[in-house]
């Protein structure tokens, strides 16, 4: 019987299957591509794939939009791909964790089309539909239920003419929410993970799954939220961590992930470290752990996302301390600067000049890997892969970027400073191939890239890194045997030193008498470092530097080189 809680000395990696290997020529990423890849990730040295999605659907929202949970979308392969897929992972060691993306569905989902069919459909409740605002003709701005914003901009309601009443979309017009009030659609969506279990699953990350639970009011309307701009409100307070949550999730674990020793990650916008406490106590059976947002937002303007500022090192250091801190005693923390949905790590808290961008990169992978918690590895940041220099709004694909543009465009931004705003954070920074070689299209495809590749492949890519010894991927490699080989790693207490010092990142992790020290110079020049109490530490094995040569310390005190970092072990 497999530990069951394996999942705490596990290092995950994220393929998006999209841009990760094309082995068909369509300029679209399949699953036997990922087949015929998978020797990259046994010498990475991970322990689980986590898949995001590759079931049917129209990819409006790049299979976030999901229109048959039991069928593979055609452009990725078919269930007997999945199945050869899974076999193939495992046959090397690994597992394979599927992407749950059940907040909503495609509107071109069998239960959608059935449910939109009628107000008198049987699958109607299975969703949220509501009449037009009191007073307000259907369709007319201002007539919907709630003055809602979306996340992928505009209203959250469609108005739907054939049956004269408006659908909720937390996200895209094309991704209606699942009504999980209704017990018959939570148990279709128990009956779909028990069906993927026994494919041989080995565990789900859920996407968006704290938003699953609204909050009523006593009449079954859904209140309005505040307007801080613009027409629309932020709804969020009446869908993030909603009342019944814990009761569906709990439930969720019941009906179909009880005793199976799965891995189980919440992809859970909005939440609290109080909230995570909750969320990830293995004595409430809901998840191992949770995807928090609030390190990804340091460096969010009054405008949000599209309102990138510079980041404070000392807020960064605060937060991953207070999550760190937050956790200690129960739960557990996932640990990630990368995914499908934000930009590039190195382009964005690194620098990826060609002065700094390997060091910058080593060093953000050493200060995340050897936090508590399990460390999630995007396809590309094991390169040091880059943001891309997208210069023309034609060049983007994602529907969050492509919607912020239209809405914004009719709000009268210029095309110049919404550009501006959407090249350093769009979510394609993430989407661009994989970079295999520096072969045509990076060795991703023989055909069209469905999106641009990043012209920088013919010097970041796989074949290049695999051959240096000095590259980000043996640098994550080494972070993983560090994992694998000290225990102190996986279970040792934090606790951060230098909260104040906007250079430097430095903490220490204790087990049983031995003492981790990782500190690191989060900057372009030099750093003078003293560690108060920790010239013994100092002292230390080096498990893991990024300067062969660095300067020796001189008791409490020592000097860093720009982006250097350091893992010390005091026995
Ligand atoms: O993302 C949820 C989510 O909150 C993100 O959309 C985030 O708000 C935004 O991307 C930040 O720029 C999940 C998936 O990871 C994402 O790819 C999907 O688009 C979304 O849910 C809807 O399924």
């Amino acid at each position: 019987m497999r530990d069951p809680e394996w999942w705490k000395s596990a290092v995950v990696y994220q393929i998006y299957p999209r841009s990760f290997a094309d082995s068909d020529g369509d300029g679209v990423g399949d699953l036997r591509g990922i087949i015929d890849r998978l020797d990259h990730l046994v010498a990475l040295g991970v322990d689980v794939i986590w898949l995001s999605p590759i079931y049917r659907s129209p990819q409006d929202d790049n299979g976030y939009d999901i229109s048959d949970y039991e069928d593979v979308d055609p452009s990725f392969g078919t269930l007997e791909d999945i199945d050869a897929l899974i076999a193939a992972v495992h046959e090397r060691g690994m597992k394979l964790v599927m992407d749950l993306v059940v907040n909503h569905t495609s509107d071109e989902h069998a239960w959608f089309e059935e449910s939109r069919s009628g107000t008198d459909s049987p699958k109607r409740d299975w969703y949220w539909w509501r009449p037009p605002r009191e007073g307000h003709e259907g369709g007319t701005p201002g007539a919907e239920p709630t003055n809602w914003e979306s996340f992928f901009s505009g209203s959250t309601w469609e108005w739907d003419a054939a049956t004269g009443e408006y659908y909720l979309h937390l996200f895209s017009r094309k991704q209606p929410d699942l009504n999980w009030e209704n017990p018959e659609v939570r148990q279709a969506v128990y009956a779909m993970m028990r069906w993927w279990v026994d494919r041989g699953v080995d565990g789900f990350r859920m996407d968006v799954i704290n938003l699953v639970s609204k909050e009523l009011r006593p009449d079954g309307s859904l209140p309005d939220g505040v307007v801080r701009s613009g027409r629309f409100g932020d709804g969020s307070p009446y869908y993030t961590a909603g009342p019944r949550i814990h009761e569906f999730l709990a439930e969720m674990h019941a009906e179909a992930l009880a005793d199976k020793a799965l891995l189980t990650v919440g992809e859970m916008p909005g939440v609290t470290i109080e909230q995570a406490r909750a969320f990830t106590d293995p004595a409430r059976r809901e998840v191992n752990m949770v995807f928090t947002f609030e390190h990804m937002g340091l460096d969010h303007g009054p405008g949000g996302k599209w309102d990138q500022r510079p980041l404070r090192l000392t807020d960064l250091k605060a937060n991953l301390a207070a999550w760190q801190e937050g956790l200690a005693d129960v739960g557990w923390n996932s640990l990630y600067w990368n995914n499908h949905d934000q930009p590039r790590i190195v382009s964005r808290f690194g620098d990826d000049s060609p002065e700094h961008r390997v060091t910058s990169a080593k060093t953000l992978g050493t200060v995340l890997h050897m936090l508590r918690g399990t460390p999630y590895v995007y396809q590309g940041e094991e390169l040091g892969m880059t943001n891309v220099d997208f210069r023309r709004i034609e060049e983007f694909r994602d529907v969050e970027t492509l919607n912020h543009y239209r809405h914004a465009l009719g709000d009268g931004a210029s095309p110049e400073a919404l550009l501006a705003g959407i090249r350093p954070v769009s979510r394609d920074n993430a989407r661009t191939p994989m970079q295999w070689d520096a072969s045509a299209n990076a060795g991703f495809t023989t055909g069209e890239p469905w999106i641009a590749v990043n012209p920088n492949h013919t010097e970041i890519n796989a074949e290049a890194a695999r051959a240096d010894a000095g590259s980000v991927f043996h640098h994550y490699r080494r972070l993983i045997e560090v994992r694998r080989a000290h225990d102190v790693v996986v279970h040792g207490d934090f606790a951060l030193l230098l909260p104040g010092d906007e250079q430097v990142f430095a903490y220490t992790r204790s087990l049983d008498g031995q003492t981790l020290l990782v500190v690191a110079n989060m900057s372009g020049e030099p750093a003078d470092v003293e560690l108060e109490g920790q010239a013994d530490h100092l002292a230390g094995e080096v498990l893991l530097s990024t300067h062969d040569d660095g300067a020796p310390a001189e008791g409490e005190r020592v000097r860093l080189a720009p982006w250097e970092s350091r893992v010390l072990l005091r026995r």
